[in-house]
């Protein structure tokens, strides 16, 4: 009788706690798990890239006439991002933005392509020793394609204190290796210098058809994604170290990349381009890694992190850049109408409603 005095006080607690109260907007509906590539049946896994290649058929929203290299729905992703790259990366909304994008496409899959399941995610190191072998780049059916053909003159890339050896393909994802050996892009590419970025480019949308290019780096991938650098994000105390540990250029004097570089900059020429990147299919796996991280990490402390921000609406944070705040308006071109930072701070509010495995 005693203890079910006390388990009904504590639900009372928890009923009453401000943070649950938030989070019921989600109530109504069935959360929804993202899953892992590996947790993935293999029907499910050719559901989800013969979704993609159905976005990447459909016509666009964005009109060729302003923006020629806008061929596909895929493309009006791809644009929206070159258009707001110099904002959402480097910056404090790279997090909110890039999960609000990443349910965008989510929905478009679902909606536009009839797909069935939810946006799945890379968990990095779980793949790292060997991408090749990896159920998402082992080529077979059911991955998202692999390696590119071998290129020799691909160079390592280097500059200040960081030098990337090359990787083991430089060329086209060949014949047979998958869903997206035929796969075309169209836009960009920008450059992919890793050091400065002081001369970047402007957004552009030419019409530039080409191969998915990949170059999968076992350097990278097991010296930027490994378990220590997650475990070193996740013990963050503060979003200015938690960003920091995710998203700093290698432009600092021990020559790290953040996880989110290492994770591009694994996979070759499509996945290093800073504007164009969501070309390669792997950028939303990518991405709901990245995501799942935060989310993860926000959940830890409800009230010293849910609402946390910081930096500014410009790439690499410049000191005449505007601060970030709850109320900063997010720009989705024709993807979605405008969002405050504050709409996306919950996966389980403000019209989301998922979770991570
Ligand atoms: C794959 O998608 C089809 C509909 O396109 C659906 O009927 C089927 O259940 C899906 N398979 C899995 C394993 O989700
Ligand atoms: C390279 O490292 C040295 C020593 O740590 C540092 O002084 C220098 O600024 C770094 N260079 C760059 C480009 O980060
Ligand atoms: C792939 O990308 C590399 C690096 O940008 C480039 O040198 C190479 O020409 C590209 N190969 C093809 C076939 O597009
Ligand atoms: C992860 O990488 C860092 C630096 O790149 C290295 O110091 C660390 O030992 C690596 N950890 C594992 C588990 O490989
Ligand atoms: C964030 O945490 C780091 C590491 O503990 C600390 O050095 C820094 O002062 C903190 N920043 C703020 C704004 O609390
Ligand atoms: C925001 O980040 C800057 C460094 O980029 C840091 O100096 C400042 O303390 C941070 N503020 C908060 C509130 O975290
Ligand atoms: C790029 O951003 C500008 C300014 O917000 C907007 O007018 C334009 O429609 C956007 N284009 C794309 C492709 O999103
Ligand atoms: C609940 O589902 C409805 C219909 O699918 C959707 O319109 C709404 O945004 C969802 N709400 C939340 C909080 O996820
Ligand atoms: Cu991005």
């Amino acid at each position: 009788m005693i203890w079910f005095t006390v388990v009904l006080l504590l639900l009372g607690v928890v009923n009453a706690s401000p943070f649950l109260h938030k989070h019921h907007s989600c109530e109504n509906n069935q959360t929804t798990i993202r899953r892992e590539w590996g947790q993935l049946s293999v029907a499910q896994r050719i559901n989800y890239t013969d979704a993609v290649k159905c976005l990447a058929r459909k016509p666009p929203r964005l009109p060729t006439k302003d923006y020629p290299g806008v061929r596909s729905r895929f493309d009006d992703f791809v644009a929206t991002h070159i258009n707001q790259t110099l904002k959402v990366h480097y910056s404090g909304l790279f997090l909110p933005w890039h999960r609000r994008f990443l349910h965008l496409w989510e929905t478009a899959l679902r909606d536009e392509c009839g797909y069935t399941g939810y946006l799945p995610y890379w968990n990095w190191p779980l793949w790292a020793d060997d991408l090749k072998k990896s159920p998402l780049f082992d080529c077979s059916s059911s991955s998202l394609s692999g390696d590119g053909e071998y290129n020799p003159g691909e160079q390592a890339l280097a500059g200040g204190n960081v030098t990337i050896p090359r990787g083991s393909g430089g060329g086209c994802v060949p014949k047979g290796c998958g869903p997206f050996a035929d796969f075309e892009v169209h836009l960009g590419p920008f450059s992919r210098n890793i050091v400065s970025l002081t001369e970047l480019p402007e957004p552009k949308f030419d019409y530039n058809p080409r191969c998915l290019n990949r170059s999968l780096n076992h350097f990278v991938a097991t010296h930027y994604t490994n378990t220590t650098l997650i475990d070193n994000l996740m013990a963050a105390t503060n979003i200015t170290q938690f960003q920091t540990a995710m998203d700093h250029w290698p432009a600092r004097p021990d020559g790290v990349f953040g996880l989110h570089g290492g994770g591009h900059f694994s996979l070759g020429a499509a996945m290093q381009d800073l504007f164009a990147s969501p070309q390669d299919p792997a950028f939303m796996l990518h991405h709901g890694m990245i995501d799942r991280l935060w989310t993860n990490w926000q959940a830890q402390d409800e009230k010293n992190r849910r609402y946390a921000v910081n930096g500014t609406t410009t790439i690499l944070n410049p000191p005449w850049g505007q601060k970030v705040t709850l109320d900063t308006v997010m720009e989705f071109g024709v993807l979605d109408r405008p969002r405050r930072i504050r709409e996306v701070m919950s996966p389980t509010a403000g019209g989301f409603c998922y979770t991570y495995t």
